[in-house]
């Protein structure tokens, strides 16, 4: 599968934020990357449908919505979910997993299962035939700029051959958290496909966007 990348809506600047759209639209990146966060799930409190709603229909970029919050089965109607956008939630948020993946491809969405670091791998295996994507949580989730949690790059893989010997090949495999050029080339050698770039990886201090995607695009063909 083409390594793409998942610009983090989190990381932009948001005074700037349609110049920003335009760079990462002549960059060819494939998604935007909306971390949603509800104060309960996880210690902070981000986007919510309001941005993601008034960014509709202003790019051709894809929507990828990250769902950091308690319950998403309570929460997933006050989302706009369009057909084609993907949309995670986590193992950890909700005791229907199921039912929640299901409404999303309901909706005309693609479900992902998204794992914090700690969360083992096996969770996946009830619901391979309910997801499109694998979200890899290689931090914590909660906060741009964190530092890598190790034991990530690892399970990359296991998740890569689950699928695989699950016939789930297609199934994409996304990475967030600390993805710079020296992680990305790791992720990719485990399997990742999807990389979310935010602070180390595309929105740098000292670059481009336009120059760090086409960085990190090397890095991940
Ligand atoms: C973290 C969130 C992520 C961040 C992204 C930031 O909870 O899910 O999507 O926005 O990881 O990137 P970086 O390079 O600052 O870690
Ligand atoms: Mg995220």
């Amino acid at each position: 599968m083409k390594g793409e990348i998942a610009a983090s809506v989190m990381c932009m600047d948001f005074y700037n934020l349609s110049k920003q759209i335009d760079a990462l639209e002549s960059a060819g990146i494939e998604y935007l990357h909306f971390d949603v966060m509800d104060g309960d799930f996880v210690p902070n409190i981000t986007l919510g449908p309001c941005v993601i709603d008034a960014l509709r229909g202003k790019t051709n970029i894809k929507f990828d919505i990250h769902l950091m919050v308690d319950r998403p089965e309570e929460k997933l109607e006050f989302f706009q979910i369009s057909m084609g956008d993907y949309v995670s939630v986590h193992a950890e948020s909700t005791r229907h997993l199921q039912r929640v993946l299901a409404r999303i491809r309901e909706k005309g969405g693609h479900p992902g299962v998204a794992l914090n670091p700690a969360t083992p791998i096996s969770v996946l295996e009830e619901v391979m035939d309910d997801i499109d994507f694998v979200l890899v949580m290689t931090v914590n989730p909660g906060f741009a700029g964190q530092k890598l949690v190790e034991s990530g790059l690892k399970k990359i893989k296991k998740v890569r051959e689950l699928l695989d010997h699950a016939g789930r090949a297609d199934v994409k495999i996304q990475v967030d958290g600390n993805v710079n050029v020296e992680h990305a080339r790791k992720m990719r050698l485990q399997g990742a496909d999807i990389f979310v770039g935010g602070t180390s990886g595309l929105f740098l201090v000292h670059q481009t966007i336009e120059e760090s995607a086409e960085t990190l695009r090397e890095t991940i063909m």
